[in-house]
């Protein structure tokens, strides 16, 4: 995987405009479903289980997100990913908070028992507690860890045979044998919510185009991490506020170029 393909994969999402069905938190809805859009792809939310199963099955990926749980949700969740599963769709999951509470901790461990993910994404202490390792949380937010981030994203793919992406400074992706590390992004993200629940939705809109889920969320987060330099830069100093909206309208304009030129990723 490297720029180039990350470039074409860009165009293959803005061509086909891929369905993405999100079954996301109460926080990041709005965000998330715009987002998508202006990346040019197509999200639909829908959690009820009389209709879940059906939207997996017509969807190009299935985002699952446990941000604001709750058992009904979690409910519709698990017959969601089973129908995607069915039906070849690639499922995306965010254990948002996983280790904030046993209750998140537990719930996260039984979707990946349940459903066959294509991708893990979530910041070091989520996929730490996923896999049962101790990193320190706070809330939904990353603590500082001593751990190596590398070793965490190998070993929890090669435990859960899955594609893990480990996202903070740099990010790391890994299917357990291949790895990736990405040092694009801003610091500016920490600072607004859900720009980790959408980047988890963008994630989904690549894996509907690609067939490779490594490749997807590799090529998922350099073009966000391009997007949201391009987007820090023009919103310069004015704060979180105005990155939010400059993000959105980065994702909308980021071209195969940027991504050529600013894309700052490695094979391990
Ligand atoms: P957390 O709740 O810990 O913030 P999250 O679920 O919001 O986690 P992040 O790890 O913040 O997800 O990832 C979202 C995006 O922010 C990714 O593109 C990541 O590369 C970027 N990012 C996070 N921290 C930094 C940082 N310090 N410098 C640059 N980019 C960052
Ligand atoms: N509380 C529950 S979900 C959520 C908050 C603040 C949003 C988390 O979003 P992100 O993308 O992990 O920062
Ligand atoms: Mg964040
Ligand atoms: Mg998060």
């Amino acid at each position: 995987m490297n720029q180039q393909m990350i470039a074409k994969a860009l165009e293959q999402v803005r061509k086909t405009n891929p369905l993405v069905h999100n079954i996301t938190n109460v926080v990041v809805t709005n965000f998330t479903a715009n987002g998508l859009l202006a990346l040019g792809a197509s999200p639909v939310m829908a959690y009820a289980k009389q209709e879940v199963e059906d939207m997996a099955r017509i969807a190009g990926a299935l985002v699952l997100n446990i941000g604001t749980l709750n058992e009904t949700e979690v409910e519709a969740m698990k017959l969601a990913g089973k129908a995607a599963n069915g039906h070849g769709v690639p499922v995306i999951f965010d254990p948002v908070g996983a280790g904030a509470t046993p209750y998140r901790t537990l719930t996260a461990r039984s979707i990946m028992e349940e459903v066959n993910v294509s991708v893990l994404r979530g910041n070091a202490a989520e996929v730490a507690q996923v896999v049962g390792h101790h990193w320190e949380i706070k809330g939904v937010d990353a603590g500082e860890g001593n751990g190596n981030v590398t070793q965490l994203a190998i070993e929890a793919a090669r435990q859960l045979g899955t594609v893990v992406a480990v996202t903070g400074k740099t990010d790391i992706i890994s299917d357990g044998t291949t790895t990736y590390a990405c040092q694009n992004g801003e610091a500016i993200l920490t600072r607004v919510t859900g720009t980790g629940c959408l980047l988890t939705s963008v994630i989904g809109a690549f894996a509907a185009v690609l067939n490779n889920p490594l490749e997807a969320a590799v090529a998922a987060i350099v073009t966000y991490g391009v997007a949201a330099e391009l987007a820090a830069k023009e919103s310069a100093d004015q704060g979180p506020g105005s990155f939010q909206i400059a993000l959105l309208n980065k994702l909308a304009q980021v071209t195969g170029e940027d991504v050529v030129r600013l894309g700052r990723v490695e094979l391990l």
